[in-house]
């Protein structure tokens, strides 16, 4: 068997951001890190879907042109994921000529069928930009929830799916101008003559998740509508026909064929051109599409019905679609820039605690919410207290009282044996879920390994035994050592980075997921070091804050009056290391102010510095010393940097 596993291709419009990930990234990376684990014939297919109104509206409103915007994103999302741990086969992008080939030629071969026909419409034009106005670029009231700013093909507010001449008052996106009803012609796929087939098709897919399946139903309730697949814009796979001169394929036409064309890329790059074909053309292959749940009617009908139309190619098997994930108590907002960005995130954390966080609070059956705390939480109890402690108190007990040698043991007590149990069974139970796309549900489970683990330590006494009989410590440090390799794998596909330095650590002798129900340990293990260092309160609250920053008006900001100030007095607050008592002079005011500069800045030098005050912050204690008002300073990765004027200026002035 073969498995063919992809990601729903990210728009080359901007940033992965946390809700991308937990959808449609991080759970196929876990996916397949398994399998490849199990040794089975896995393929990871993904790449980047660069054509679409999202690029060209994108490039319109930064002044570039969509090829810019795509070449910059491509190689930032290409990055940033490599960065977090994604292990692709490939990673290939839709503008390449291989898949404008591909997508040519797949249109072509069911236009030629009769499952694709022309036909004459109206739609929206603006005469100002002298162009049709496909879906997004055109804007207006949605007529479900009345809310502005609805797109031509959903209403962002209420979820709505939307024909653009539902729209009240619609409006040009770009030029604000009213459209009006032009005729031209557009290619239609024959969607309406697929029902049977996927009715039938989707009535044996029995152990799909439940909220796949009753979204899928729901939709073929309501029957199946033909649907355009041209666009009158320049931007994108021209269609294949005379007639349709100066038209593109619709961008959710070309996508997913994007999944053959990155397969194919990935032959050529093997050196084995034909070798995509063993996966797409095989009956033996298991292809499974990982996305979230906004792109399911794409993957689960229409994609479906296209490669029934196509003929050859494998269908896929299962859809594994995450809901939402939200963020403190919000949607994720790319327009309103509400979102942890990743490249934003590996700046300042590792990628396996929020591989951790994500996994954890996985919205593999609801919505769930991204909390800054439950990251700080899970990493500091979970990751450091639990799994962490354990490697930890391990390895140095053996470094520290075996000289690094690992001892053996042959014999074993029934607390040992219990352990060994545990243990024996993990990669079986833990997989199970796995195959499952029980992500979460394999993750606890090692986690909850890990927590036995440390019981049994505690239990065994070691540094007791150590003294008072020797062979019964022996065998408590082997199991231990036993366990950390089983550990080192089974956590692999969740927590790749961290799987990596515990095997460095232990000098891992490779072996297999199911070998390691009973792993050999290596004799002697290498330098140690903490796998997970804790998380402070104040990063934390850093965090918090940048995501604070949501769009003010203006009104809003003349609340915040900032003003000059020169600092006169300032001393270390007793009893901390990086708190700073100041007393400044705001005109012909002086206030208290604690800031937390002590690390970047000794009191002394502070005195006499020109300063920008935050004057009408409420009066809080720090530490139980008053502060009335707030210095502005830069939140540098070097530290803080006090903001400062660039001439002199008196104090008191107005600062806007
Ligand atoms: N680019 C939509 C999205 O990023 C789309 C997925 C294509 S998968 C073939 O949500
Ligand atoms: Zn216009």
């Amino acid at each position: 068997m073969k498995i063919l596993v992809t990601s729903a291709l990210p728009y080359a419009n901007g940033n992965i951001h946390l809700g991308h990930i937990a959808g449609a990234y991080l759970p196929a990376d876990i996916y397949v890190r398994y399998q490849r684990l199990k040794n089975r014939d896995v393929i990871y297919i993904c790449g980047t879907d660069e054509h679409g109104v999202p690029v060209t509206i994108s490039a319109e409103q930064q002044n570039k042109t969509p090829k810019e915007i795509v070449d910059h994103y491509y190689g930032s999302i290409k990055n940033s994921f490599e960065d977090f741990g994604m292990t692709f086969d490939n990673f290939s992008r839709t503008t390449l000529p291989i898949h404008h080939r591909m997508a040519q030629d797949f249109f072509s071969k069911i236009y030629n069928k009769g499952y694709i026909y022309p036909k004459e419409i109206k739609q929206y034009y603006c005469p100002r930009c002298n162009r049709f106005l496909p879906d997004r670029y055109i804007t207006g009231k949605c007529p479900r929830c009345g809310v502005d700013g609805a797109k031509g093909d959903q209403c962002d507010s209420c979820s709505r799916w939307l024909e653009p001449f539902e729209l009240v008052e619609p409006k040009c996106l770009i030029c604000g101008e009213v459209p009006q009803k032009r005729r031209t012609k557009h290619w239609y796929f024959k969607l309406s003559a697929f029902g049977d087939k996927l009715d039938e098709w989707i009535a044996a897919k029995t152990n799909w998740k439940e909220h796949v399946l009753s979204f899928v139903k729901g939709w073929l309730r309501e029957g199946l509508q033909d649907r355009p697949i041209t666009r009158d814009m320049s931007w994108g796979v021209p269609v294949p026909l005379d007639q349709a001169n100066g038209k593109v394929l619709y961008v959710w036409f070309d996508a997913p064929i994007g999944y053959i064309s990155s397969t194919m890329e990935w032959a050529e790059r093997k050196g084995d051109p034909d070798l995509w074909k063993e996966y797409w053309l095989s009956k033996d292959t298991k292809m499974i599409h990982f996305l979230g749940k906004d792109n399911i009617v794409f993957h689960a009908l229409i994609w479906p019905a296209m490669l029934m139309a196509y003929g050859d190619y494998v269908l896929p098997s299962d859809i594994p679609a995450n809901q939402f994930l939200n963020l403190e108590g919000d949607k994720f907002s790319t327009s309103k820039n509400y979102a942890i960005w990743l490249p934003d995130y590996l700046r300042d954390f590792k990628a396996d605690s929020l591989r951790y966080a994500l996994t954890r609070n996985a919205p593999e059956a609801r919505d769930t919410d991204f909390t800054w705390r439950d990251f700080q939480a899970w990493h500091n109890n979970e990751l450091a207290d639990n799994l962490g402690n354990f490697v930890n108190r391990s390895l140095t007990f053996i470094k520290k009282y075996y000289g690094s040698s690992v001892p053996t043991a042959s014999t074993f007590a029934e607390n040992d044996n219990r352990m060994l149990d545990i243990l024996h069974k993990a990669p079986a139970g833990i997989g199970e879920k796995l195959e499952q796309f029980e992500f979460k549900n394999g993750l606890r489970e090692v986690m909850k390994m890990s927590q036995e683990a440390n019981r049994y330590f505690d239990h065994g006494e070691p540094w007791v035994t150590r003294k008072t009989n020797p062979l019964i410590c022996e065998r408590t440090m082997y199991v231990c050592m036993k366990i950390v390799t089983s550990l080192s794998v089974l956590i692999e596909p969740f927590l790749p980075f961290t799987a990596a330095k515990m095997k460095k650590m232990i000098n891992f002798i490779p072996q297999q997921w199911d070998a390691i129900s009973a792993p050999d340990v290596a004799p002697i293990i290498g330098d140690t070091e903490i796998l997970f260092q804790k998380i402070d309160d104040k990063v934390i609250e850093i965090q918090v804050s940048k995501l604070k920053k949501r769009e003010i008006s203006i009104e809003e900001f003349g609340k915040v009056v900032l003003k000059t100030g020169k600092i006169l007095e300032a001393e270390i607050v007793e009893g901390s290391d990086n708190l700073i008592k100041c007393t400044v002079e705001i005109g012909d005011t002086q206030r208290q102010i604690v800031a937390g500069i002590g690390k970047e800045y000794k009191a002394q030098e502070l005195i006499g510095k020109s300063v920008i005050v935050v004057e009408n912050l409420k009066p809080a204690k720090v530490r139980g010393v008053l502060s009335n008002g707030m210095l502005l300073a830069a939140d540098t990765k070097e530290g803080i940097v006090l903001l400062t004027t660039d001439k002199p200026v008196a104090s008191g002035e107005i600062v806007r």
